[in-house]
């Protein structure tokens, strides 16, 4: 017998305007449901972005990009130990550094082709994939490389365009950016690809330039004035965390841990006071999209580098490289409370990889 089940929840936006998402995140089983398709867009606005007179409407497009895998007959095929997800969390052993798919879908759609105007448009896009990193380029109707303006980052929009022409995207990671389709012939396939993919997920989607347009948009030197500076000498703590595999549980089996300790919903990892500001200096053994719940951080450092070029901005999730430390920075304010930080590799999460953030 099955219960339907009706919660309504409550919670005040008080924070910048950006593109957001929701998913499932029961303990021990988010990944299967984000993979069978637990996960949705969630757009926050305010008037001061609107008048900013950046590409809208029909010409600004939200893009969830995930890979998924499909069984012969059509059904999501995953990977699970226990297909019931109700009893022994994580998936088969060929799969532990996560699950990639074959497919690559754009909102759903298999390697679509969206038809555009010959203007600027504004494209928003999420990882949503469990495990998959991205390294997107446009490519033109020749094959060459095209480049693109960053406008935003995972918590809103960047200080100031940034020009690119490739962008590392890791599971969870959002960016926001305006790629102008006037600089091509009409009829020109201009391809979104993926140059760490491999046959056909090398391929993400494409634009059919259909039509010449007008355009009154713009994309403003000056985006935003209230990111947030933190500087390292307003920091009042340091902290270190290491993602990497381990042994956990009572059987010693492959796990993901944080600090060494495979997650436990009864122990406070980390406490911290509402107010302060921390740096926080993180390494990785692989890749890991490390994300924090309910706080914007902005990053320092990689290693003995400065940040990226993509790197700007206010994030919530930071793509770990193999071997990589990294150094972010954030204030705890807003609320107080218990939240969660994680790997968003959705295995890696599901098999240990997730701390508990008490703000005081
Ligand atoms: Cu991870």
């Amino acid at each position: 017998m099955t219960t339907d089940l009706t919660r309504d929840y409550t919670f005040p936006l008080e924070q910048r305007p950006t593109l957001l998402w929701y998913h499932d995140h029961r303990m021990d089983f988010t990944a299967p449901a984000i993979w069978r398709g637990l996960a949705g867009l969630h757009i926050v606005r305010d008037d001061a972005e609107d008048a900013l007179g950046l590409p809208a409407g029909p010409r600004e497009l939200p893009l969830m990009i995930t890979d998924r895998a499909f069984a012969a007959d059509g059904s999501l095929d995953y990977p699970s130990l226990d297909p019931t997800l109700r009893e022994r969390p994580g998936v088969r052993e060929p799969y532990l550094a996560g699950v990639l798919g074959d497919v690559v879908l754009v909102n759903g759609a298999p390697w679509p082709v969206h038809e555009v105007d010959a203007a600027r448009y504004r494209l928003r896009l999420l990882n949503a994939s469990n495990a998959r990193h991205y390294e997107l380029e446009f490519t033109d109707g020749d094959g060459r490389t095209v480049d693109f303006v960053q406008i935003g980052a995972d918590q809103g929009l960047l200080t100031a365009p940034a020009k690119l022409s490739a962008l590392p995207v890791a599971p969870a990671e959002r960016y926001d950016l305006v790629v102008d389709f006037s600089r091509f012939p009409v009829g020109t396939l201009v391809k979104l690809v993926n140059r760490v993919g491999s046959g056909r997920t090398r391929d993400v989607m494409a634009f059919r330039v259909a039509r010449k347009a007008t355009d009154d948009s713009r994309v403003p030197t000056r985006l935003s004035a209230d990111l947030p500076n933190w500087q390292r000498s307003d920091a009042v703590r340091v902290r270190d965390f290491s993602f990497r595999a381990g042994r956990m549980g009572e059987d010693s089996t492959h796990g993901w841990l944080i600090g060494g300790k495979p997650f436990d919903p009864a122990r406070s990892d980390v406490t911290v006071r509402l107010g302060d500001v921390e740096i926080w200096r993180l390494v990785a053994d692989v890749h890991h999209p490390v994300h924090l719940h309910l706080t914007g951080f902005r990053i320092l450092s990689r290693g003995t580098k400065d940040p990226l070029p993509h790197d700007g901005g206010l994030k919530d999730t930071i793509s770990l490289r193999p071997g990589e430390s990294a150094e972010i920075i954030t204030r705890w304010e807003g609320y107080r409370g218990r939240y969660l930080f994680h790997c968003h590799n959705a295995e890696h999460e599901d098999m240990g990889m997730m701390a508990n953030l008490q703000v005081t």
